[in-house]
């Protein structure tokens, strides 16, 4: 298949393209190269020194004899560019990861809370309007996440995007499907939840074919295929604004940093291993909904596990301290989370589950570029409100904190 991967330059992007490229599709990543930008403005770079991605293309095409086409194409800003490649490419299928995707990067000022909302927001409607004008019938999947539908504890499994509801009517009691109700906690999350009813009106309006893939926090550093050449590996990002939960306290073991749980750590999140993660783009590729279905929707996700036991597990697999820190974050201290992920397991997933050889191989990483790790750069800066700002001003470490950008 002709495959176009939206965001191919980015964590999950990379890797997928080469998952999919070594499963013989033919790979074309469109990317503005925006995360690259990212770590220049907040002054941090990947764990792991990333080569240019025409660089990582060449050496990919070197080790397979595959090529991968990378297009330099801005879609939230650039959308005749946009119509003009979709018309003159037709990909088959479309795999779109490009958004910022860091909530508390999301969060920082007001002017990122302005470009994480035009950029994503754009980038999706842009695509949608294109793929109808030129009249492409490829299937788009869509990187969304878990976060859509908020982590209050309900009790009851998150069903995979929609819930049956019982709507009283004069005539009695009707029923009723309706996209699970959105409860984004960041702007960030909130752009994806915007994405869902963009997704909605056009699948129900002019019959595009889609599929969501609701992703919960994506951990570890490689996969098959980053592993097979020093130069293809994969980014990795410890720092406060787009290190992410799990990999953030693997690398703080790995430098004698203390594990930053914030609050108490109750907060029950969904976790996927990056090899699942890319394995499951595949999944649903195989599986695209009909001209005329309506959205087809999964929860991409493993496991779920609450923070602080992960810290715990960490610092009794290393002997790394816990620090319990004022949480920078507007969300619940506590919350239960019971998930359904019934349709990748029916299509043949076998999750990778947290495993001490797992969790040991991204140490081994960490250790291996901590000389590249910048301490201060560690503890998470950004708060959702202003009144939370005032009470995170210390790292853990002592040192007095100061926002970046
Ligand atoms: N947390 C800590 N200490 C840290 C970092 C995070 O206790 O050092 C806590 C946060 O307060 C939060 C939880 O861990 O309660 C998860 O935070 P995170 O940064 O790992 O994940 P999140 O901000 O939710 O975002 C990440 C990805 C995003 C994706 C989302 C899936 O950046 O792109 O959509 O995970 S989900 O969390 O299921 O919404």
């Amino acid at each position: 298949m002709r495959i176009a991967i939206l965001g191919g330059d980015g964590f999950v992007g990379w890797p997928t393209a080469l998952h999919l490229s070594a499963l013989g599709h033919e790979i074309h990543i469109v990317d503005n190269l925006s995360r690259r930008w990212i770590d220049t403005e907040l002054g941090v770079q990947s764990l792991t020194p990333m080569d240019s991605i025409q660089e990582r293309c060449r050496i990919w095409q070197q080790e397979t004899g595959e090529k991968l086409h990378f297009h330099l194409l801005n879609l939230a800003t650039e959308y005749d560019r946009l119509r003009g490649w979709l018309a003159e490419h037709r990909p088959e299928a479309i795999i779109h990861f490009a958004e910022q995707r860091a909530a508390p990067y999301s969060m920082k000022t007001d002017r990122h809370k302005v470009y994480t909302v035009n950029n994503n927001v754009s980038a999706t409607h842009n695509l949608l309007a294109a793929l109808v004008e030129t009249g492409i019938d490829a299937h788009l999947v869509h990187l969304g996440t878990m976060g859509v539908y908020g982590y209050s504890t309900v009790g009851a499994p998150i069903p995979e995007g929609y819930l049956d509801v019982s709507v009283e009517t004069p005539s009695g009691a009707k029923g009723l499907e309706i996209l699970y109700p959105t409860r984004p906690g960041s702007v960030y999350h909130m752009t994806k939840s915007l994405d869902q009813i963009l997704f909605q009106f056009y699948a129900q309006n002019d019959g595009l074919r889609i599929t969501d893939l609701h992703q919960g926090i994506v951990w570890g550093t490689h996969t098959d295929q980053t592993r097979r050449h020093e130069q293809l590996i994969n980014r990795f990002d410890y720092d406060g604004d787009y290190g992410t939960v799990l990999n953030r306290f693997l690398i703080q073991a790995a430098i004698g940093y203390p594990l930053t749980v914030h609050g108490t750590g109750g907060q029950t999140r969904a976790f996927i291993h990056l090899q699942d993660s890319v394995r499951c783009v595949e999944l649903a590729l195989s599986d695209a909904p009909k001209r005329g279905e309506r959205v087809k929707i999964f929860n991409q996700m493993t496991e779920t596990h609450r923070v602080r036991d992960l810290a715990e597990m960490i610092a009794k697999m290393t002997g790394a301290k816990v620090a319990y820190l004022p949480n920078p974050r507007k969300e619940a201290d506590e919350n239960e989370l019971l998930v359904k992920n019934d349709q990748f397991l029916g299509l043949g997933l076998k999750p990778i589950t947290l495993a001490e050889g797992l969790l040991a191989e991204v140490v081994d990483v960490a250790k291996k570029y901590a000389h590249r790790i910048d301490r201060s750069r560690v503890p998470a800066v950004s708060a959702w409100t202003k009144d939370i700002a005032q009470r995170v001003e210390h790292d853990p470490e002592g040192k007095r904190l100061r926002s970046v950008s």
